[in-house]
């Protein structure tokens, strides 16, 4: 159940309030370090958020039967269109009740799978650096072979609400109908802004520009906008597909509200026109994903690690989260101290930053999107590529016993 937001709200909810919004207009940028009220506490991890590139499996392995480069293109950035509802507005989309997620630590886990029309899609999502703060995650539908990897930090400012500048990128790789090499797209993360704060009710508006390139020569260019003063509707964007480095030869364009509908039309936008309709997209229902029980959960997974703080954010026991989230804190904090003294470092599960060579895809089409060659490896901890040897050395393990399962509790969350 959502608790009440503060204009919902009375009393000392009302002025702990506005002790946060004074606050953030001092804060360093450091989501992590902004203390939120309690009623703001959301009891879900960040690690979770990777689940939101991919709620329609069936529209994420798409591009995979779609022998035309440029058509490929444009279901890729159809698939990307419909997973900003997801990602930005499905925690908040009537109420305006985005509440703060939980900061992961260093080696979480989150991991699952949807099983549906689109035969098995895997998600996996790890925390890879806690300083700073990154989430690295690999999905794959296992039918089609499309697979997405990608790493995201956030920089957060101030000046007039939060704003938010993502770090990263993600990498779509698409098996391509009787080709040898696949297409492989670089997609950039859209920058966004928290709306409502002056009225309690939080909510994601998305700006700025964000792009998808592909190797096989197209680029789309998406602008976000929000409501003005006097026009506009929430949560807007227009979309061009381009040959890349011709950004006048329009071939598809696409318009409408993220967390609506949208409509797709062949050549470039004309005002008022409703020619050359390609297709209308209406959200559909969302493929569920299937999380293991707690229980059978490896320790580190987070919502078993989180489970006791997750259960006193639900019944507002905020002394109990307290402490709760301090054990884990603590026991990370030791470790860190505790390798730094044996001279050695956290040894990721599925993912390794790339030092030692040039990486492919971002030297290929990283100018065309504005992503420097090192993947802002400086701001998100490295440059995170998923470890195909370590994904099946994991696969391999054999399921820890209860007493290696709460020893590791232990030492690493304190619990
Ligand atoms: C800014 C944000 C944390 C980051 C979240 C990201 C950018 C994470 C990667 C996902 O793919 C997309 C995504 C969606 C939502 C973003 C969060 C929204 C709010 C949260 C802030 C840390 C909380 C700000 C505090 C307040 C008052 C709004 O709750």
């Amino acid at each position: 159940m959502e608790s009440a937001t503060p204009t919902q709200q009375t009393g000392g909810v009302g002025a702990s309030w506005a002790a946060f919004l004074k606050s953030i207009a001092s804060f360093n940028g450091d989501l992590s370090s902004l203390t939120a009220p309690p009623f703001i506490l959301s009891s879900t991890s960040l690690t979770e958020f990777s689940t939101y590139w991919c709620e329609h499996p069936s529209v994420f392995a798409a591009p995979a039967k779609e022998p035309d480069a440029a058509k490929r293109a444009l279901l890729v950035l159809k698939w990307f269109l419909t997973t900003l509802k997801q990602q930005y507005a499905s925690r908040s989309e009537q109420y305006g009740n985005e509440k703060k997620p939980l900061n992961p630590f260093l080696g979480e886990l989150f991991l699952g799978k949807w099983e549906d029309t689109a035969g098995t899609t895997e998600l996996i999502s790890e925390q890879v650096s806690h300083h700073p703060p990154a989430t690295a995650y690999h999905i794959t539908n296992i039918p089609s072979g499309v697979r997405l990897e990608g790493y995201n930090a956030q920089k957060a400012s101030f000046s007039k609400t939060i704003n938010i500048k993502q770090i990263g990128h993600a990498v779509l790789t698409v098996p391509v109908p009787s080709a040898t090499e696949p297409d492989t797209f670089l997609i950039t993360l859209p920058s966004l802004h928290i709306e409502g704060l002056i009225f309690g009710s939080p909510y994601i508006e998305l700006d700025g520009s964000s792009f998808i390139t592909s190797s096989t020569g197209f680029t789309a260019k998406i602008d976000y906008s929000g409501k003005g003063w006097l026009s506009g509707k929430k949560n807007s964007f227009t979309a061009v597909l381009y040959p890349t480095g011709r950004e006048k030869d329009v071939l598809f364009n696409v318009s409408g509200q993220w967390t609506k509908s949208f409509e797709i039309h062949s050549g470039p936008a004309k005002y008022n026109s409703k020619d050359n309709l390609v297709e209308e997209w209406d959200p559909l229902p969302l493929s569920e994903l299937i999380v293991a029980p707690l229980e059978q959960q490896h320790p580190l997974e987070s919502r078993r690690a989180w489970s006791k703080v997750a259960a006193a954010i639900a019944k507002g026991d905020l002394d109990t989260v307290s402490v709760e989230k301090s054990k884990i804190e603590n026991a990370q904090r030791e470790m860190r101290a505790k390798e730094k003294a044996e001279g050695r470092t956290w040894q990721r599960r599925y993912f390794t930053a790339r030092s030692d060579a040039t990486d492919p895809v971002l030297a290929k089409l990283g100018p065309v999107v504005g992503l420097p060659e090192n993947g802002d490896a400086d701001k998100t901890g490295g440059l995170w590529r998923f470890d195909d040897a370590k994904s099946e050395a994991a696969r391999k393990e054999p399921p820890l016993s209860e007493e290696d399962a709460s020893k590791l509790a232990k030492e690493l969350l304190g619990q």
